[in-house]
């Protein structure tokens, strides 16, 4: 059909039902038609006063800063350039798991059959009736008095065959910032779309804060953190998140897509979906290896991917910090690709000697969130202390007055840089590259203080899926749970399993088949402390040598013993030259009873959270564990 009747055609079918909802930018009849109707029925269900259709461009962005700096939500950190600062409510600062639910109709789909009596944290399930009766409570009028975005947005190059496209309605234009800088927010997904199957992944979300407010408006951040639910529909690849604008639980083309979702697809489709950045390594010989890795949230996946070496003649690139989709091709390689497009990064402990790459990136076009500032107009957070005298005036992330010496925290623990991954000094050159690139390793990793040496190899596959299945680290504040304990964290995915945990072990398992070539499994921890609680390994930069001994085991030398646990380092093995003293022996230990515990405490621990989903694999592989270190 000619183009100018289809407009006409479909602005009138728009005014006839929408027609006291205006559409302030964009055309309706630029979206495919499947886009429209769920547009449509959105607009029908949350009653905005208008809808913006974004264009991706700088000049919306400019706009929309400067509505948000007349407002008070954000303004500019003077000292650098289009730097943003931004307040949220402190009722609304971090991922909210309790509150997140994978909604399917059969309950098994999305949780494992836990043993009686075990609350399942793998995972929670909602049914469609339950889902529906909240909803009811929630969306109906949901945007009254408050513009609806429609961003289209491509997790991944626009157009490559790894990528995947997602349209997010919301009315929160904070998100349509963030979402600009972690997506690639563009037109050309709708043509993309058009010329495709069409398929997009469908994101709602809301501040649920109609006008007039009903709840006080706290830092000109309106939420509803009473009425927070982030739901998940897998078999409709579909996302509705409620009641809070903190990036994971509004962002939706981080966390909810492109893991819980896209975990999902890629079952369906043979493919991983994975919480880990990827990053190059090349050594003084000049050859590279890409190197996938998994850690929990805040156990400095950012600083690993933008590490700085401390020895001479290596170089690192970065892909991703945070999320991994990787897919085998017919010749077997596994190749990944980052979907993001920035880093949506911990701000407390980064800076100068932790992380300068990253310091560096976001020294423009950047959003933070709850940080402190100090009064010539920089940023400042926990571990800047260097960077101020002892007379500078700090505000607050809650507002306060704040100076060196006061024991509050002057930034959230959780508060966030968000700067576009393209600005970073160091990212690879085939970091879009709609392909992808080959990954050679793949590293799992958590903060354990004690038992667990600084790198180990699995034996097999097999050996190093049960090794994710069994990571564990210590609490952060990335989500709501308080003080430091070791908690359980499969794959570091247990707050983003999008199905049965069992069944996504069994993918795992499957994968490895021919022509697959699977990669070798390391674990590693950076984080194991001595009888005082002193760090036994320097970490950040030094952990090149740990890379470049797993980038040497990739090759094949022979340079690992075996232990009950995996293959240890030889002595010797990693180059340890100009770090003064380091305890190996200590830092390799095993120490029998910590690991006979460990590993009974970690058989129940699946046995209760998956039940008969555990497969007879993974529950052999951990049998065999303990009957090694029972040897031992
Ligand atoms: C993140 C997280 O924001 O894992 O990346 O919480
Ligand atoms: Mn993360």
């Amino acid at each position: 059909m000619d183009e100018e009747v289809q407009f006409v055609e479909h602005r009138e079918v728009f005014i006839e039902h929408y027609g006291e909802v205006p559409i302030v930018k964009g055309s309706f009849n630029d979206m495919p038609k499947n886009v429209q109707a769920w547009v449509a029925s959105k607009i029908d269900l949350c009653k905005p006063r208008g809808v913006y259709i974004c264009d991706g461009s700088q000049e919306e962005a400019e706009t929309i800063i400067h509505k948000l700096e007349e407002r008070g939500t954000l303004h500019k950190l003077k000292a650098y350039e289009n730097n943003y600062i931004c307040k949220t409510d402190p009722k609304d600062v971090a991922r909210v798991e309790g509150l997140t639910y994978i909604v399917s109709h059969n309950k098994h789909d999305s949780v494992p059959h836990v043993r009686p009596n075990t609350k399942g944290i793998l995972a929670q399930w909602m049914s469609y009736a339950e889902a529906e009766k909240l909803n009811m409570d929630r969306w109906p009028g949901c945007m009254a008095g408050r513009m609806m975005y429609v961003i289209p947005f491509s997790m991944g190059p626009v157009g490559s065959p790894l990528s995947k496209i997602g349209v997010q309605v919301t009315d929160s234009n904070y998100v349509l910032l963030c979402m600009r800088i972690m997506t690639r927010v563009t037109p050309k997904v709708w043509d993309v779309l058009k010329k495709g199957k069409g398929d997009f992944v469908k994101c709602l979300h809301s501040m649920g804060s109609p006008r007039p407010n009903q709840r006080k408006v706290i830092n000109h951040w309106p939420c509803n953190p009473d009425k927070v639910l982030i739901l998940h529909y897998p078999e409709e690849r579909k996302v509705t998140s409620f009641g809070s604008g903190y990036g994971g639980n509004s962002l939706l083309g981080k966390k909810c897509f492109a893991l819980r979702i896209a975990g999902v697809i890629a079952r369906d489709e043979g493919w991983l979906a994975e919480h880990m950045l990827i990053m190059s390594v090349t050594n003084p010989k000049g050859q590279e290896k890409f190197i996938a890795a998994a850690f929990p949230s805040a156990c400095g996946k950012t600083n690993m991917a933008l590490l700085t070496p401390t020895i001479p003649g290596y170089k690192v690139q970065c892909i991703g910090d945070d999320i991994a989709w990787m897919r085998f091709e017919e010749n077997g390689e596994l190749r990944g690709i980052n979907p993001e497009a920035g880093f949506f990064g911990v701000a407390p402990g980064t800076n100068e000697k932790t992380n300068p790459i990253a310091v560096q990136t976001f020294q423009s076009n950047s959003i933070f969130t709850n940080v402190a500032e100090t009064e010539d107009g920089h940023f400042f957070w926990e571990g800047m202390e260097d960077k101020i005298s002892d007379d500078t005036e700090v505000v607050t992330w809650l507002g306060g007055k704040w100076k060196k010496g006061n024991p509050e925290k002057a930034a959230h623990p959780n508060s966030r840089f968000c700067t576009p991954a393209g600005q970073c000094p160091i990212m690879h050159p085939m970091w879009e590259d709609p392909k992808g690139v080959p990954i050679s390793a793949i590293i799992f990793g958590g903060r354990r203080p004690e038992g667990v040496p600084l790198v180990l190899e699995a034996f097999d596959w097999k050996h190093g899926v049960m090794l994710g299945a069994q990571l564990k680290s210590e609490t952060t504040a990335a989500a709501e749970f308080k003080g430091k304990k070791i908690m359980h964290d499969p794959m570091a995915m247990r707050p983003f399993i999008g199905y049965n945990f069992g069944k996504y072990l069994d993918h795992w398992l499957e994968v490895e088949k021919p022509p697959h070539k699977v990669p070798k499994i390391f674990h590693v921890n950076w984080f194991r402390v001595d009888s005082t609680g002193k760090f036994l390994w320097p970490g950040f930069g030094d952990n090149i040598r740990v890379l470049d001994w797993i980038m040497r085991r990739v090759d094949g030398e022979d340079i690992a013993v075996e232990s009950p646990i995996g293959l240890l380092p030889k002595k010797g093995s990693i180059n340890l030259d100009g770090l003064g003293e380091i305890n190996w022996d200590e830092l390799f230990s095993i120490p029998k009873d910590y690991w006979l515990a460990d590993i009974k405490e970690t058989m129940k621990f699946l046995d209760d959270q998956t039940g008969e989903d555990l497969p007879q694999v993974v529950r052999d592989e951990l049998q065999k564990q303990a009957d090694r270190i029972n040897a031992m």
